[in-house]
């Protein structure tokens, strides 16, 4: 028997979860219609009424949201409710200055909360588990949700955010952490700094890790758990969407189950934006069922993926997607922070600079490394150390403010960075997650 936080809708029937998606999904058509302009607009726009919503069968009928929409409409064109009734905001990188931001109700939270906590259970948590949280805390979601998690279901959490891995070590050990929830190459980072340190996987009290928010191999996994000395769960989610725990791995580690009576999901053709059968390779797409302060209707994730709704033995019924397997944009993810080029293009232009760059990423000692080639104007250029120097600091601080990590940053002479006859070349990703 498996390990629950919500064994009846976590197992229930494919009808039973119908029935819920097809209650909820009038409800909420009807409630966005009312309540958000924004939305009202595109569906007046596609000629959809409310009352054309009879069953989650008619979500079809829907028009799509992306980031475009959340840029157009920011800060509060999407939201779903009066802002006096939000008690959380969130967020992630926008496409350019506009950062994405996501409201919840305290029913939002709750919502999110819980499935972060079947994601801690699948994991084997209960409330005798020391759960240690080194996700980011802050705007960012891996934090907040997995406390949040880890809370409802009664670990002892350690709120430790990221960073300081001398610190992460101390209260693991200290502490006799058996649950460990990061970025995994910031888990791979730690097996290999205990490793330094002298510490055997079996020194340690770890029994598993819910690791999510960037792609990851099967191969990474295989290496997270011998270094480690534990089970290593996938977990997947985005703060549109609510943040992780949009869907997460049982312990047959065959996809992650989608908590689908919160949310429906839909695979499409990122060209035509056709929906496609099951067990299709598409783009996902996100329907929130019940959330208030952000409630997105056919968000388009960008991220390609397949669904299976193969029989589990956990015992688990909700439909199981795989690792998303790329991205239908340019988005990157380094070190968990998500990087669009506009972003940097936009940073290079504020500046001066003209947009000649090229992003090169790569992974060494478990931690990615990001590097940012620019080119100089002739007017810029000087043969003066110190002048260049200078540059590459503002410039750093300038792209650290908008993307919230900074690059390594190597001004170029004029011209050096090769032209290229087509779509200019500009990322070069050597670290070959998918
Ligand atoms: O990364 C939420 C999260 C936090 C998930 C902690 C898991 C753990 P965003 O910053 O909005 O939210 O980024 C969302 O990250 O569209 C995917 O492209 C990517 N992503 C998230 N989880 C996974 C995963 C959080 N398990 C974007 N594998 C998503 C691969 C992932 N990519």
């Amino acid at each position: 028997m498996g390990n629950y936080y919500q064994q009846e809708i976590e197992t229930a029937s494919r009808e039973k979860i119908l029935e819920i998606q097809n209650e909820k999904i009038v409800r909420q058509v009807k409630h966005v219609y009312e309540n958000v302009p924004y939305y009202k607009k595109l569906m007046d726009k596609k000629g959809v009424k409310p009352s054309d919503i009879k069953s989650i069968d008619d979500i079809k009928k829907l028009p799509f949201l992306s980031k475009d929409d959340l840029r157009e409409a920011y800060p509060y064109g999407l939201l779903g409710t009066d802002i006096k009734n939000c008690v959380r905001i969130q967020s992630t990188s926008g496409t350019t200055g506009k950062r994405v931001v996501a409201f919840y109700t305290q029913h939002d939270i709750d919502i999110w909360e819980e499935c972060c906590a079947r994601a801690i259970m699948a994991a084997g948590g209960t409330n005798e588990d020391v759960c240690q949280v080194c996700y980011g805390y802050g705007l960012f979601t891996g934090g907040p949700g997995l406390n949040g998690g880890s809370h409802k279901v009664g670990c002892l959490t350690l709120p430790m955010s990221s960073g300081n891995t001398d610190r992460q070590i101390q209260f693991m050990m200290d502490l006799n952490a058996t649950i460990l929830c990061c970025t995994p190459s910031y888990a791979a980072y730690i097996g290999e700094t205990l490793a330094e340190k002298g510490y055997r996987p079996e020194d340690n009290k770890l029994k598993a890790g819910i690791f999510g928010a960037e792609p990851w191999t099967e191969e990474m996994r295989q290496s997270i758990q011998k270094s480690l000395g534990i089970k290593a769960y996938d977990i997947y989610g985005l703060t549109e969407i609510s943040g992780p725990g949009v869907a997460f791995e049982c312990e047959e580690q065959t996809g992650m189950h989608i908590n689908e009576d919160h949310f429906y999901v839909e695979v499409i053709d990122p060209k035509t934006g056709e929906v496609l059968p099951e067990g299709a390779k598409g783009e996902l797409v996100f329907t929130s069922l019940d959330k208030e302060g952000f409630p997105l209707l056919r968000y388009r994730t960008k991220d390609i993926c397949i669904l299976s709704r193969e029989k589990c033995s956990c015992g688990r019924t909700h439909v199981k997607m795989t690792k998303p397997l790329g991205r239908s944009d340019d988005m990157m993810i380094i070190r968990g922070v998500n990087v669009f080029p506009s972003q940097i293009e936009a940073v290079l232009l504020n500046e001066g600079y003209t947009p000649n760059y090229q992003i090169v990423l790569d992974r060494v000692n478990n931690t990615d490394t990001f590097d940012i080639y620019v080119e100089l104007s002739p007017e810029m250029f000087s043969d003066k150390i110190a002048d260049i120097q200078r540059r590459e600091i503002g410039l750093n601080a300038a792209m650290r403010s908008m993307l919230g990590i900074g690059p390594k940053i190597h001004l170029v002479a004029p011209k050096s960075i090769a032209r290229s006859e087509g779509k200019a070349v500009r990322m070069i990703d050597k670290r070959r997650l998918h």
